[in-house]
C-alpha cells in the first residue's frame, strides 16, 4: 500500500513538473543591457527568476550603451544568477540609418560609442557569446516553434527589423512582440524623454521602430506612459535588498548608489513593466490604439503617434494593444518576491 501511494505520489509529481514546462511562455528577450541601475538588468532578473518564463535566448542590441557592454554585461548577469546555459548573441551595433551627432553625444545613451566595454561588476564573464548573430537566431528559433514564441524588445528595435526584413515567413509566425518604446499623447502622461516628444528606444532606432510596428506581428505596447505610474523609492528598495542572495548583494552595490546620493527621489521603471507584464497581464491596463512611428528626420524624428481611430497619414497604422496604467503596489512586490527568491541550484 505505502508502495503504491508512493508510486502515485512521484507520478503526480512528475506531471506537475511537465505541465510547469509545457506551460511556461517561451521568450527571446532582446536587450540594449546594462548592469543594474540600469532597467534591462532588473527586467532579466525578473524573467530569470520567474517560472512562469523559458528564456530561449538573449540578443543584444545597441542603445544605452554599445552592442559590445551589453553583450559582455548581459553575460556577467547570467553567471550572477547562476544561469550560465542561457545563450547570448551579439546584435546589432548601430542603428539602421540613425547616425552619430553632437546631440546624440551631449543627451543620454551611448549608442554609437565604439569603445572598448568597461569590466561589470566582478570582472568579465567567463562564459562567452554564440558565435551565431542575433538575427541568425531570432528567424531561426521562430520559424522551428510557430506562433509559440513572445518576443520582449526592450531596447532599440533594429534586431527585430532586421529579423522582419530578413525573411518573409518571420512576421506570421511570431506569437507575441512586447515592446518597451515610445510614448502616445492621446494618454496621460504622453512626453518624450529624449526629444520633447521622442521615447528613447524608438529615437534611437526610428526607422527599425517603423518596420517593427508596421510589421503585422501582434503587439503590446509599454509605453513611457505606463512606466510613469511607477515611483521606486528608498522604502521599496530597502525592503527589496532585505533579504541576501547574489541578486540583491548586486543590487546594493549598484542600484543602492542612487539612493545614497539622493535618499527622497522616486525613480521609474521601465523594462521591468514590460517584462512582468508578460508573466502577469493583469498588472497593466491596456487600450488598442492605431499606433506608427514618425521617419522624417525633421522635428518629429522617432516620435510615436497613437490613435483610437484612423487619421490621415496614418493608413498603415497597424493596431495594438497599448499599455497606460499599472497596479504599482502590486507589481512591485511581485518584483521583490522575484527578485529575493534563492537562485537555481
Ligand atoms: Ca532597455
Amino acid at each position: 500500500m505505502r508502495h503504491l501511494l508512493l508510486a502515485v505520489l512521484c507520478a503526480a509529481n512528475v506531471g506537475i513538473a511537465a505541465a510547469q514546462t509545457a506551460d511556461r511562455i517561451p521568450i527571446i528577450f532582446d536587450t540594449d543591457f546594462v548592469m543594474p541601475p540600469h532597467d534591462d538588468s532588473m527586467a532579466l532578473m525578473l524573467a530569470l527568476q520567474s517560472p512562469e518564463i523559458e528564456i530561449l535566448g538573449i540578443t543584444t542590441v545597441a542603445g544605452n550603451e554599445s552592442v559590445e557592454r551589453a553583450t559582455s554585461d548581459a553575460l556577467r548577469m547570467l553567471e550572477i544568477a547562476n544561469q550560465p546555459d542561457i545563450p547570448v548573441y551579439r546584435g546589432a551595433d548601430m542603428p539602421l540609418v540613425h547616425a552619430k551627432s553632437d546631440y546624440a553625444v551631449r543627451k543620454y545613451g551611448r549608442w554609437y560609442s565604439n569603445e572598448a566595454p568597461e569590466p561589470p561588476p566582478g570582472g568579465f564573464a567567463s562564459i562567452q557569446a554564440a558565435d551565431e548573430a542575433a538575427v541568425s537566431f531570432i528567424v531561426r528559433t521562430v520559424l522551428a516553434r510557430p506562433q509559440q514564441v513572445t518576443i520582449v524588445a526592450i531596447g532599440p528595435l533594429t534586431n527585430i527589423a532586421q529579423a522582419i526584413r530578413a525573411e518573409p515567413r518571420f512576421a506570421e509566425n511570431v506569437a507575441r512582440l512586447v515592446i518597451m518604446g515610445g510614448a502616445i499623447a492621446l494618454l496621460p502622461d504622453g512626453a518624450g524623454n529624449i526629444t520633447p516628444n521622442a521615447e528613447f528606444n524608438f529615437w534611437v532606432d526610428p526607422e527599425a521602430a517603423h518596420v517593427a510596428l508596421r510589421s503585422g506581428i501582434p503587439i503590446e505596447l509599454s509605453p513611457l506612459n505606463v512606466s510613469r505610474k511607477s515611483a521606486l523609492t528608498r522604502a521599496w528598495y530597502e525592503e527589496m535588498v532585505a533579504v541576501d542572495t547574489p541578486l540583491t548583494r548586486l543590487l546594493k552595490d549598484t542600484l543602492g548608489r542612487r539612493f545614497v546620493a539622493e535618499p527622497d527621489r522616486a525613480w521609474l521603471m521601465y523594462d521591468q513593466i514590460a517584462m512582468a507584464s508578460i508573466i502577469d497581464p493583469d498588472l497593466v491596463t491596456t487600450e488598442r490604439l492605431h499606433v506608427d512611428v514618425n521617419i522624417d528626420h525633421g522635428i518629429s524624428y522617432g516620435v510615436s503617434v497613437g490613435g483610437r481611430d484612423t487619421w490621415p497619414g496614418a493608413e498603415q497604422a497597424q493596431q495594438m494593444e497599448v499599455q497606460y496604467d499599472l497596479d504599482w503596489e502590486r507589481f512591485i512586490e511581485m518584483f521583490i518576491d522575484r527578485i529575493q527568491r534563492p537562485l537555481p541550484e
